[in-house]
């Protein structure tokens, strides 16, 4: 596979069409970006107006990155409340035009399309559900549901009575779930009975009563009936939400809610430790994945819109709930996977609900692209104008069999950089301003300052043709606030190797035109299509395990996941290795984490290689990885290079 950043190939002029109908096109781009950067204060304190308020603010920026006293506040005396304003703002003027068009899992299965005043009932009931179980304004709930429209009813609950949520992806295990419960003290978890996906079901429920085993008595727990499938009761801890539905008051009144209040805490990966609550404010965040959605997708009235990630990843957060409902546009929620029945289903959904903008993961495209094209060609994706990725680099072999068979050469594609800590785009192509590089994420979004810094040093480079570390020079208004409960480990994490800036985890290249590609992660996190991993989680969910007395993971070049992960595991004296043992230690950190973070290599290692204070020479165990022997690099400070020989030698086959 080759990687983007090894080519500056052919480059993708708009369609006069396209650029017809941008809201932005090259001249505003320039003009608005320029604008953005000039004077951050007067740009924000227009833009805030996308959204409804209901005390306006009077200060619109009061942020600093310097290290020790970083304080981002946005709008920070404006109060909303972020669900009147995904809802309740529509309802004169769209109250029966569909805000969610849900499709499940058996495409035999009818789709549902929730109108802006079903969305609102259905939102209220909710709301006044988690009242009623002692839920108030600024209580944390857990939601580990299935891609059903019942989680964007959560979600919008909590904002309206201005709880906080926090979503576990319904891919992890019941581990992670109860770790994620008790790091943020949540009152209530939601949950359904099973989650259907690609034809099989994960028991959600029984999951989530094995996580609270490990959680106070004290948490409660709403049950949401998606299949029937039977499930255990515990009278007084477990909510019948299907029951309490029929029941509750179709009216909740929106609370109040200060512009930094935060909105959701979405745990994610990092280089060192367990995951941590990345913190999204209510104001910035919104006004940010509303304006984003709009521009970047180039979204008009009456588009239907899908974003094919998960509610459980900020992608779903930003792009399929907040910020196309803030903009009172049609979003597809999607249950299954592009796989089941088969290959054509991303297609087949594209063409059966009449699909505009079409958002998913370079994995996906991958996979679909070695299933072969007529897939794709068998369904009629005329409608299609628009086409996204997110998650990792794109390659360009990938790129080109998205252009030319999904868009049929004349959809534009947004390359969209961003994080989970973000907020919403902070780098991407606009459709109607910029012409295509495949493999770029090329241009700052408004208000986004990137640099690329010496990594050494720490020193701006300037100039174009260049190569660095990405850092972003000042606030956006979608930038994450804190880590729940440990301020410090935010500026830790994010201010402290390059004082002064926010430091993304990326590398990146400016070429000579001044666009920017991004080429992957400069930290100890991988990238497993699309989904992030730190390396150091999935070393401690080995080491617990009994037999294994040390282990290093690192990432490696994997045709269709991007990355796959790779372990290292020095075994305890009296265990022999065997296929049984590394079967068992793959089931074991799906256990323990979840499938997304199953090993791909397990290679035996009776030592690893060792500076002699005792760090894992990492580099090295990278370099084995990817079969790159001949760049090993300086070893003359290992402790025993005869480790590295003997690695080389067993080198497990892939
Ligand atoms: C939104 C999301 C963030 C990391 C990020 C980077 C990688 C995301 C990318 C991309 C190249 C793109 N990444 N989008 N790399 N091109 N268009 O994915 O958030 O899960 O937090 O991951 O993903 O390495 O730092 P998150």
């Amino acid at each position: 596979m080759t990687t983007a950043a090894q080519t500056d190939s052919k480059v993708f002029t708009p369609s006069a069409e396209t650029v017809a109908r941008a809201h932005v096109d090259a001249a505003k781009y320039d003009e608005m970006y320029a604008a953005s950067v000039a004077d951050p204060e007067a740009f924000w304190q227009e833009h805030g107006k996308r959204i409804d308020w209901i005390q306006p603010y009077s200060t619109v920026k009061n942020t600093t990155f310097e290290f020790g006293k970083v304080a981002i506040k946005w709008f920070e005396d404006g109060t909303l409340n972020v669900s009147a304003n995904c809802i309740d703002r529509h309802l004169k003027t769209r109250g029966d035009q569909t805000a969610i068009i849900w499709e499940p899992d058996e495409p035999t299965d009818e789709a549902q399309h929730i109108s802006y005043n079903e969305l609102h009932r259905r939102t209220c009931r909710m709301a006044n559900i988690l009242e009623s179980m002692g839920v108030r304004k600024g209580d944390r709930v857990v939601i580990y549901l299935p891609m059903i429209p019942e989680a964007a009813y959560a979600m919008l609950a909590c904002a309206r009575i201005g709880a906080i949520h926090s979503i576990v992806f319904a891919g992890f295990s019941p581990d992670a779930l109860g770790a994620r419960i008790n790091g943020c003290d949540a009152k209530v978890v939601i949950t359904a009975d099973e989650a259907p996906r690609g034809g099989r079901k994960t028991p959600l429920k029984s999951n989530a009563d094995a996580a609270l085993l490990h959680c106070k008595d004290t948490v409660k727990c709403l049950v949401v009936k998606r299949t029937g499938g039977q499930t255990t009761w515990i009278d007084g801890r477990d909510y019948d939400y299907n029951e309490m539905a029929l029941e509750a008051d179709d009216y909740c009144a929106p609370a109040e809610m200060n512009a930094e209040d935060p909105l959701f805490i979405l745990y994610t990966s990092g280089s060192t430790g367990q995951p941590k609550g990345v913190v999204h404010s209510s104001g910035g965040y919104l006004v940010y994945a509303a304006m984003t959605h709009e521009i970047t997708f180039d979204y008009h009235e009456g588009d239907i819109y899908w974003c094919t990630a998960d509610v459980g990843w900020v992608t779903g957060h930003s792009y399929i709930v907040y910020g196309p409902l803030a903009n009172g546009g049609t979003t597809l929620m999607f249950e299954g996977v592009p796989t089941y029945p088969d290959a054509s289903r991303f297609w087949q959904v594209c063409e059966k609900h009449k699909v505009n903008q079409f958002y998913t993961a370079p994995t996906a495209i991958r996979a679909l692209m070695g299933q072969g094209s007529e897939y794709v060609e068998k369904c009629d994706l005329s409608d299609l104008r628009l086409l996204g990725t997110v998650g990792e680099p794109i390659n360009p072999e990938a790129w080109t069999w998205y252009n030319e068979v999904v868009g049929q050469g004349r959809c534009p594609i947004v390359d969209t950089w961003w994080q989970t800590e973000t907020g919403g785009h902070m780098m991407t192509p606009l459709p109607g301003a910029h012409a295509l590089k495949p493999g770029a994420a090329q241009k700052p979004f408004f208000g986004v300052q990137p640099v690329v810094l010496d990594p050494q040093s720490g020193v701006e480079i300037q100039g174009n043709g260049v190569e660095g570390v990405l850092c972003i020079k000042d606030s956006w208004p979608g930038q994450m606030r804190t880590v729940w409960g440990d301020h410090e480990r935010f500026e830790k994490t994010y201010f402290s190797d390059y004082k002064g800036y926010y430091f993304t985890g990326d590398g990146c290249r400016r070429d000579a035109d001044g666009d920017y590609w991004i080429t992957g992660r400069v930290d100890d996190v991988i990238n497993v299509s699309g989904h992030r991993m730190g390396t150091a989680e999935v070393e401690s969910a080995l080491v617990a395990h009994a037999a294994v007395a040390e282990a290093a993971v690192v990432g490696y070049p994997h045709d269709i996941k991007g990355q796959g992960i790779y372990c290292y595991v020095t075994l305890m004296n009296d265990r022999e290795p065997s296929e049984e043992l590394r079967k068992e230690l793959r089931s074991w950190v799906r256990t323990e984490i979840g499938p997304i973070a199953s090993p791909d290599v397990i290679q035996w290692a009776p030592g690893l290689p060792k500076t002699r204070s005792g760090k894992i020479m990492r580099r090295i165990l990278r370099k084995i990885a990817e079969n790159d022997f001949g760049a090993l690099g300086d070893t003359s400070t290992l402790a025993d290079p005869s480790v590295v020989e003997n690695l080389i030698e067993n080198r497990a086959g892939q």
